[in-house]
């Protein structure tokens, strides 16, 4: 019998040992920054690497003091964003919002962190020695808000060799009272797109998820991770993530998505700009940009995520 990576067509027995395979696999975790080349098979055959300590202590105080002026709109306002209040503290002020998307559009730090060293390091080894990003999501998650359903990242971002990755910054620790990070492990090896059914669990934002009830409940792996870790993730991957059921914690990471600088990026926003061959609003993080000919763009704007999200058109 073939392996099976994702469990869907294994055996009971293999099924029950798969997941305590993976979460106490050292190939999963990428130590003091030393890429080895088990880590980069394991993320070829699993798609996600997990990396302790990649951030520094005084990075994350950095990036959760500028998260703290971005949502204040001390970096500039955005739409919807609501007025602050004479005295208001900082964490009233997070409670009120899920996360922006392009925050590296408005915050020079943050544009800054999507070249972060050891990121890039292991980004050269896993995707390719030419990388850029494309986009940065910073998600607070206060108390009770939800998380996103079960979904592959390159649904929204297609690249043409699916190389799209995302690298998830734990900014508070995350476990599964706040909403952490949910993967099936391989599921990017099943190589497609996978259709989606409308939503009926309040634990998601969306109103549309991959139904994922085919595979066994024991490869489904929660990703509890302390301040500090980056969490690699393929694009074709499946991973979602729960509401924050704590009253009082919240649960803030950024993401941030680079793919190969090879590849062309036909992206249009779910329809929000015209669909060309190569979306240029890009940032070179590693080696050569091949279409350096081309400008860079400057299309996207900063946006705060919506509580609910609509099905893509
Ligand atoms: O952080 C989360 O709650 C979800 C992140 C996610 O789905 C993503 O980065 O694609």
């Amino acid at each position: 019998m073939a392996f099976c990576f994702t469990g869907r067509n294994c055996s009971f027995g293999i099924q029950k040992y798969l997941k305590l395979i993976l979460m106490n696999n050292e190939s999963a975790y990428v130590r003091n920054g030393n890429v080895t080349p088990d880590n980069v098979q394991f993320y070829k055959d699993y798609g996600y690497l997990i990396c302790p300590g990649m951030v520094s202590e005084q990075e994350i105080a950095e990036l959760k003091s500028e998260t703290v002026k971005i949502f204040r709109g001390e970096r500039g306002v955005i739409d919807g964003m609501i007025p602050v209040e004479a005295g208001e503290s900082d964490a009233d002020v997070l409670k009120k919002y899920v996360a922006i998307h392009f925050p590296h559009k408005i915050s020079p730090a943050l544009k800054t962190f999507l070249g972060q060293k050891n990121i890039v390091e292991v980004l050269k080894k896993v995707v390719s020695p030419n990388v850029k990003s494309m986009q940065s999501m910073l998600f607070v998650k206060g108390p009770g808000k939800a998380g996103q359903a079960w979904h592959q990242d390159e649904y929204y971002i297609p690249t043409r060799d699916k190389s799209l990755i995302g690298a998830w910054i734990a900014i508070d620790d995350a476990n599964v009272q706040n909403g952490c990070l949910w993967l099936i492990p391989g599921t990017h090896r099943e190589g497609y797109i996978m259709p989606r059914v409308p939503n009926s669990s309040d634990e998601y934002a969306d109103t549309d998820v991959i139904d994922v009830s085919g595979y066994p409940k024991e490869n489904i792996i929660q990703v509890e991770v302390k301040s500090g870790t980056v969490v690699l993730f393929h694009g074709y991957l499946l991973h979602s993530s729960k509401r924050n059921k704590t009253s009082d914690t919240f649960r803030t990471a950024l993401v941030n998505h680079y793919m190969s600088a090879e590849s062309m990026l036909p992206w249009d926003q779910d329809g929000k700009f015209k669909l060309t061959e190569d979306m240029r609003d890009i940032v070179m993080i590693a080696g050569k940009d091949p279409y350096a000919h081309k400008p860079i763009t400057d299309l996207n704007k900063p946006y705060l995520r919506p509580e609910v999200l609509e099905i893509k058109k």
